[in-house]
């Protein structure tokens, strides 16, 4: 078989986040009404903020604007995650990044699987927050024991989706019609399985451990737990939820409101309380309730250099330790004011942004620079383009996600009572060999986009180097 008959990898990531949309819409209808809502938001802005939309149409953003989206899974076992990673891999997702949430009192530590080319990206830039339950967290050795049991028993992979990620390792693609088998059985993993695995009394116990342990351990699959689209108003439609019946958490996670946005600000409704079915020991069915899954929201702004991240953690921090408690409800307006005055700190205009080198950015020639090419001189400096307007740069948009803002997000689906502080340290090389795979860097992936701009720009106007 030759390459030219497979289906691109990019394909299949897109074809496969449509599949996941239309099934978490039916199975959470109220995520339903927040995609709506975010579309019919994101439609005003455009139609009111004419830089905004010609920005998006020089970058291409516009047309990935409504298929941004993120999903979430939590699992259970290395083996788990390492055959993720493998079925990740059919859709051309990489693990990218390491987050360790225990430091916020969540017993897991994660990675994002997504594209890493900013033309395979901007195809689609659909990724997975993906955590891995740390079970030698879980205090009582008993319960330890049943956790890893019920872990050891499932089965989250269909038969034919390990054969179909197998046959795609050994030929190296997929061709139309195993690429649309993979997708069907892939969205299996993810399904929702209202049958629980456990009796109510042993779901109780793993619940009273922390919620989270509940959502990973009693259940059949890593059901998608929630599904992010991306919002150009982010602050305009956490006001407009209420009115249509959705409760968003108490305040949107990340930055304040800016004119040049930077990193991601998100904001999620709370998950729904939903029906389920306990298995007791002698086979007959108990009626209960589980609360895991939900709806979120983000809004990217720019990517910030180690410098820029350093001074957004900085401020941040600062802002939380005003506050001196965690943000609720009743603390909110004071927790945004804080957040904004801290922020102040952090230069708020593209140029500024750049000449302090605390973001990324994509450079283009302009059509006045293309026009001057043959009377360029070839030593040109980056400065000196900019200057003559021959050269222009947009904001390079983050793609990854925030610990702190992620410890928001679980916290805020698993009830407010759980801050438990947790002694064991975190390891990147553990969570690397379950993953069976080191996990990139971000950092070096939004420098080799600047760079990959940077050449483009040094050939299409004839210098030598940018
Ligand atoms: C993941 C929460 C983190 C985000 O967008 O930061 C997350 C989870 O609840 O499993 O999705
Ligand atoms: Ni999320």
């Amino acid at each position: 078989m030759t390459a030219q008959q497979f289906v691109s990898s990019n394909e299949i990531r897109a074809r496969f986040s449509k599949a996941m949309s239309i099934m978490y819409q039916k199975e959470v209808p109220l995520y339903g009404a927040l995609v709506e809502l975010v579309a019919e938001t994101n439609r005003q802005v455009l139609s009111e903020d004419a830089i905004l939309a010609n920005q998006l149409q020089i970058t291409g953003e516009i047309n990935r604007l409504a298929m941004e989206r993120h999903g979430a899974i939590r699992v259970g076992t290395a083996e788990e995650l390492k055959t993720l990673r493998r079925l990740f891999a059919v859709m051309g997702m990489s693990p990218v990044g390491y987050y360790d949430l225990a430091v916020a009192g969540v017993p897991v530590h994660s990675t994002a699987f997504r594209a890493v080319h900013e033309t395979a990206l901007q195809l689609s830039p659909f990724r997975v927050f993906t955590s891995l339950l740390r079970l030698e967290l879980i205090e009582n050795a008993q319960l330890r024991e049943l956790a890893q049991q019920l872990l050891a028993r499932r089965r989250i992979f269909t038969e034919r989706a390990l054969e179909l990620i197998t046959l795609h390792e050994a030929q190296g693609g997929l061709d139309e019609e195993q690429a649309q088998e993979f997708i069907v059985q892939a969205l299996e993993t993810f399904r929702w399985h209202s049958q629980a695995t456990v009796s109510a009394d042993e779901y109780q116990q793993l619940h009273d451990q922390h919620r989270l342990i509940a959502d990973v351990v009693a259940f059949k699959g890593p059901h998608i737990n929630h599904l992010t689209p991306r919002t150009l108003d982010i602050d305009r439609v956490q006001l407009a939820m209420p009115q249509r019946g959705i409760t968003p958490k108490a305040v949107i996670e990340g930055p304040p409101p800016r004119n040049c946005p930077i990193l991601l600000r998100q904001t999620s409704f709370k998950a729904l309380e939903e029906d389920v079915a306990f298995i007791e020991h002698d086979g007959h069915e108990v009626a209960g309730h589980h609360t895991a899954r939900f709806g979120e929201i983000e809004q990217r702004g720019i990517a910030l250099t180690p410098k820029g991240r350093a001074l957004y953690d900085r401020l941040l921090q600062a802002t939380h330790d005003a506050l001196q408690a965690p943000a609720t409800e009743k603390n909110a307006v004071q927790y945004n004011q804080l957040l904004a005055e801290h922020f102040q700190a952090f230069p708020d205009d593209y140029a500024a942004l750049r000449e302090q080198r605390l973001a990324w950015f994509r450079y283009f020639p302009t059509e006045c620079g293309l026009a001057a090419k043959e009377t360029l001189d070839k030593n040109s400096s980056l400065e000196q383009l900019i200057a003559l307007d021959y050269v222009r740069f947009q904001p390079l948009v983050y793609e990854d996600f925030l610990p702190v803002s992620a410890a928001g997000i679980f916290q805020s689906n698993l009830g407010d009572s759980h801050h438990t502080q947790y002694g064991t340290a975190s390891s990147r090389t553990t969570f690397e060999q379950a993953l069976g795979a080191e996990v990139i860097d971000e950092l070096e992936l939004y420098q080799q986009t600047q760079q990959r701009s940077l050449q483009t720009c040094a050939e299409a106007l004839g210098v030598y180097k940018l």
